[in-house]
C-alpha cells in the first residue's frame, strides 16, 4: 500500500493557515487531520477546514467548462471544451477591445485565495484596462492604504509577545480566525499572559463573554468611540510624550479636532455608558504594550471608514504602541518576488484619465476599483461602457451591496464570464463557466501579499477532478492566447520558482519547510524613520490633504433610526461558512441548517415573534424572510442578520433563491461613499420587522 500522510495548509474556507496533513493513497485523499506539529496552528483546524475532502469530492462540483444556452440566468448549459471556451473568451475580449477600448473589459476578484487575483492585475495591467474591481473597500484596504498614508505600513496586531490589554474591536476572532490565523494566537496570547480585555462589539460574542470591559456599541459608531478615546487620552494626558514629541506630526491639530468628542456625547450616540467610555480609554492607554486587534464591522460600516481608521491608527501611535512587542507592528516580507514585478506595474500603460475611483472622487491610490463603484458605471455608462465582466472567485449577488443592482448589471453585460468551484447564483448568469480546481488541486502559494510577515505551502496532494483547472493557469493560459505570452509562463512551476528565486528556494524545497518568514523585528523606524513624506506618523497626513481629504479625523453624527424603520440591522461572518460559499456541504450544513435573525426577547416579544417564526426584515432598499432566534446577546434595538444565504439545493433556474434571504437585499451600493474608499454600509441599516403569517406579513 502506497498510504501516505502529506503536509499542507488549510484554503479557500477563509483566507487559510491551519495545518492540516492528509492521508493519500492511490492518488485520492482519505482523511484530513489538524497537522499538531504545525508551529503557528498547533493542532487547530474547524469545521470548514475539516470538510476539505467533502469539497473536492464534492458531486455538485464544476467539472467541465459550459456555455449558455438560451436566456441569461435560464439554466440552459452546453458543455465545451478548454479550447473553445478560452477561444469563446478571447474573441470575446478582443472584439470588446478593439470596439470599445480595454477599459470596456473589467474583472471582478473575490477575496484573494492564493495568487490568482495577482495575475489578474497583470493581465489587466497588459491588457490595458484600470478595472479590476473588489470588494476590499469594505474589507481590508481601507485600513492598509489609511496605514501606509499615516505611518507607513499596516499595524497588525503582535500575538508573538507578552502584551498587557487586548481590544477587539468590531472582530469576532473565535468565528473567523481573522487572517486564517490570529484567532489562534489570540486564544494563545490571554491564556499564556491573562491580559486585560476590552471588546466592542454590540452582539455579546464569545469573546465578548470573557472581557474585562465589554462596550456593546450602536452599530455604525465606532467612528465616534475612537474620537471619544482619543479625546480622553489626550485631555487625561495619558499618551506617550517623549514618543508624540519625536516621532508624530500634528498633534496640536489633533487636539483641536478631537474637543467636541466628549465621553457624554459620544455616550449618546453611541449607547455606551460614559463611564465605560472613560475607562476602556484609560485602560488601553494605561498598559504597555496594548494591542489593537481589528475587526472587519469598521470597515462594514461606511461612509466614516477612512475617519475610522485615522482615529485607531493615531490611537495606536500616542500611546506608544506601534511597532513594539505585544503591541501593533510593521511584519517584515519575506524575501520573495515584489508585488509590484508580479502585477506587471512596470508594463502597465494604464490611462489615468479612464481611472473610475479618480472619476468618482475616491482615492486614486486605491490599486482596486470598489465594487460599488464598478456597479454603478455598468449601470450609468459613465463615465463609459463596461461590456464584459469576469468574474474569478466571487458570488457578487450575494456579496455585494445592492443585490438588486448587481443583478440589473449583470444582465446589461455583452459578456459575463465566471470561473468557480460551484455553479453559484452569480455563475448561472454568466455566459460562460470556467471550473476551477480547488486547493489540495495544484501547487500554491498562501498569505503571499498579506500583511503578516510569512507565506505559506499549499503543495499538491491529489489531481483536479474532471477538467478543472487552477485559477492561475487560466489566466496564465488566457494571458499569452490573448497575445502577452512574453509576460506569461510556460507552467506554473516557473512562475512559482521566480516568485521564490529571492529566497535561494525553488517551490519543492518550499513546500518541505511549509513557511518562509520575515525577519521579525521591532522599533524599525529608530533606524529608517516612518515611510512617510515626513518621516513621522502623520497625524495631520500630508497625503490626505494633497488629495483633497480632511488631514485629522472629524467625523459625521449618524443618521437615527425613524418610525419608518425604528430598529438597526447589523451582521456577522457565518462561522461554519465562507461568505456565500459553501452551503453545499452538509457536514457544515449540519451545523448552520438555515440563516437567522436574532431578535432581542423584549423586542421579539413587541412583535408577538416567537423562537423558528419567519420574519420579514424590511429595509429602505428591500425586504427578505428569515427564521427568529430570540437572542439575550443582542442589544434590543438591534437586530443580527446571518449573511451570504442561497440555497444550492433548490433550482438554476431560479438561481437558487438567491433573493429570498439574502442580506445584500437590505444594502444599497448607491452614494453617499465613504469619501476616499467608496464604501458603503453593511451593517447599521435602518430596518423593521413583522412575523410572516402564512406566507404574509403581519402588520404592526
Ligand atoms: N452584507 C455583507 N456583505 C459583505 C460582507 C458582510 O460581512 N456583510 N463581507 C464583505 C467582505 S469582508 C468580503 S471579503 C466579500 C467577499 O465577497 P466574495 O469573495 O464575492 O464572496 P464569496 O461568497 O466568498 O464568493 C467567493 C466565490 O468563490 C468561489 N471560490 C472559492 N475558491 C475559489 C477558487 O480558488 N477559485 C475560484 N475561481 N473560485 C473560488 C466560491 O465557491 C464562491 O462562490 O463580501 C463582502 N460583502
Ligand atoms: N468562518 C468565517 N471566517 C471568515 C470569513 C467568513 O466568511 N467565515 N471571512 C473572512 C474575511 S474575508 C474577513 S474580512 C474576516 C472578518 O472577520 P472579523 O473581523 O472577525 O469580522 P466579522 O465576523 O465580519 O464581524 C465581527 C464582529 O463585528 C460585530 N459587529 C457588527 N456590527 C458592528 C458595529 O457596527 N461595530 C462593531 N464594533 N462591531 C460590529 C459582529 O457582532 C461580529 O462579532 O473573516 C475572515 N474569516
Ligand atoms: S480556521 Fe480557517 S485556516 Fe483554520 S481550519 Fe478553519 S478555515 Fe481552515
Ligand atoms: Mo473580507
Amino acid at each position: 500500500m502506497d498510504e501516505q500522510w502529506v503536509k499542507t495548509h488549510c484554503a479557500r474556507f477563509d483566507h487559510g493557515g491551519c495545518g492540516l496533513k492528509v492521508l493519500v493513497e492511490q492518488g485520492k485523499a482519505l482523511r484530513v487531520l489538524p497537522d499538531e506539529t504545525n508551529s503557528r496552528s498547533r493542532g487547530y483546524a474547524c469545521a470548514k477546514g475539516m470538510a476539505s475532502l467533502e469539497r473536492i469530492y464534492h458531486p455538485q462540483r464544476l467539472l467541465h467548462p459550459v456555455k449558455r444556452k438560451g436566456g441569461r440566468g435560464g439554466g440552459q448549459w452546453e458543455k465545451i471544451s478548454w479550447d473553445r471556451a478560452l477561444g469563446y473568451a478571447v474573441d470575446k475580449l478582443n472584439h470588446i477591445r478593439e470596439e470599445f477600448g480595454a477599459q470596456a473589459i473589467a474583472f471582478s476578484q473575490g477575496s484573494p485565495k492564493g495568487l490568482e487575483y495577482l495575475l489578474t492585475m497583470r493581465l489587466a495591467n497588459l491588457l490595458g484596462t484600470p478595472n479590476v474591481a473588489t470588494t476590499g473597500h469594505v474589507c481590508h484596504w481601507p485600513r492598509e492604504l489609511m496605514g501606509k498614508f499615516i505611518c507607513g505600513f499596516l499595524p497588525v496586531p503582535d500575538y508573538e509577545n507578552p502584551t498587557q490589554c487586548i481590544t477587539v474591536w468590531g472582530s469576532n476572532p473565535f468565528n473567523t480566525n481573522e487572517e486564517g490565523i490570529l484567532g489562534i494566537h489570540l486564544k494563545r496570547s490571554l491564556m499564556k499572559y491573562c491580559p486585560k480585555l476590552i471588546v466592542i462589539d454590540p452582539y455579546r460574542t464569545e469573546i465578548a463573554k470573557q472581557a474585562d470591559l465589554w462596550l456593546q456599541i450602536r452599530p455604525g459608531t465606532d467612528n465616534l468611540l475612537a474620537l471619544g478615546f482619543l479625546h480622553v487620552i489626550v485631555n487625561e494626558e495619558l499618551y506617550d510624550k517623549e514618543f508624540v514629541q519625536e516621532w508624530t506630526k500634528g498633534f496640536d491639530a489633533l487636539k483641536e479636532s478631537i474637543l467636541s468628542y466628549t465621553p457624554s456625547m459620544v455616550s449618546q450616540l453611541t449607547w455606551i455608558s460614559e463611564e465605560k467610555i472613560i475607562r476602556a480609554a484609560r485602560m488601553y492607554a494605561e498598559s504597555t504594550p496594548a494591542l489593537l486587534h481589528w475587526g472587519n464591522a469598521l470597515e462594514n460600516n461606511g461612509i466614516n471608514i477612512s475617519q475610522t481608521c485615522q482615529s485607531l491608527i493615531i490611537l495606536m501611535a500616542i500611546t506608544g504602541n506601534l511597532d513594539i512587542p505585544g503591541g501593533n507592528v510593521q511584519a517584515t516580507v519575506p524575501p520573495v518576488m515584489s508585488l509590484r514585478k508580479l502585477i506587471g506595474a512596470e508594463r502597465s500603460s494604464l490611462d489615468a484619465r479612464k481611472n473610475l475611483c479618480r472619476h468618482y472622487g475616491v482615492s486614486p491610490r486605491l490599486p482596486f476599483v470598489p465594487s460599488s463603484i464598478l456597479i454603478k458605471t455598468i449601470l450609468d455608462e459613465r463615465p463609459y461602457a463596461i461590456k464584459a465582466l469576469f468574474i474569478q472567485g466571487s458570488n457578487p449577488l450575494l456579496s455585494y451591496a445592492g443585490s438588486e443592482r448587481v443583478f440589473k448589471a449583470l444582465n446589461k453585460l455583452d459578456c459575463v464570464i465566471v470561473s468557480d468551484i460551484f455553479m453559484t447564483p452569480t455563475a448561472a448568469m454568466a455566459d460562460l463557466v470556467l471550473p476551477v480546481a480547488t486547493n489540495m488541486e495544484f501547487n500554491d502559494i498562501g498569505h503571499y501579499g498579506l500583511p503578516h510577515g510569512y507565506i505559506l505551502a499549499r503543495p499538491k496532494i491529489v489531481d483536479p477532478p474532471g477538467e478543472c483547472r487552477s485559477d492561475m493557469d487560466i489566466i496564465n493560459e488566457l494571458g499569452r492566447r490573448l497575445g502577452f505570452g512574453q509576460f506569461f509562463w510556460h507552467g506554473i512551476e516557473h512562475f512559482l520558482n521566480e516568485i521564490l528565486a529571492p529566497s535561494g528556494m525553488n517551490y519543492e524545497e518550499f513546500s518541505q519547510k511549509g513557511i518562509l518568514e520575515g525577519e521579525r523585528r521591532y522599533f524599525k523606524y529608530r533606524d529608517e524613520g516612518f515611510a512617510t513624506p515626513s518621516g513621522r506618523v502623520e497625524i495631520f497626513s500630508s497625503i490626505m490633504a494633497e488629495d483633497g481629504y480632511q488631514p485629522v479625523p472629524r467625523t459625521k453624527i449618524p443618521q437615527d433610526t425613524n418610525h419608518a424603520y425604528p430598529l438597526l440591522m447589523t451582521s456577522v461572518k457565518p462561522k461554519n461558512f465562507f461568505h456565500s460559499g459553501y452551503r453545499h456541504l452538509q457536514s457544515l450544513r449540519r451545523k448552520h441548517g438555515e440563516p437567522r435573525i436574532r431578535i432581542h426577547p423584549e423586542t421579539a416579544s413587541k412583535y408577538k415573534i416567537l423562537q423558528g417564526d419567519k420574519v420579514d426584515i424590511i429595509s429602505p432598499y428591500g425586504r427578505i424572510h428569515l427564521m427568529a432566534k430570540i437572542s439575550e446577546n443582542c442589544h434590543p434595538r438591534v437586530v443580527m442578520v446571518d449573511y451570504g444565504w442561497w440555497f444550492p439545493e433548490k433550482g438554476k433556474e431560479e438561481l437558487f433563491d438567491w433573493k429570498e434571504c439574502n442580506i445584500n437585499i437590505l444594502t444599497s451600493g448607491d452614494p453617499p461613499y465613504d469619501p476616499v474608499f467608496g464604501t458603503t454600509p453593511l451593517r447599521n441599516i435602518p430596518c423593521r420587522i413583522e412575523k410572516v403569517i402564512k406566507g404574509h406579513s403581519y402588520d404592526h
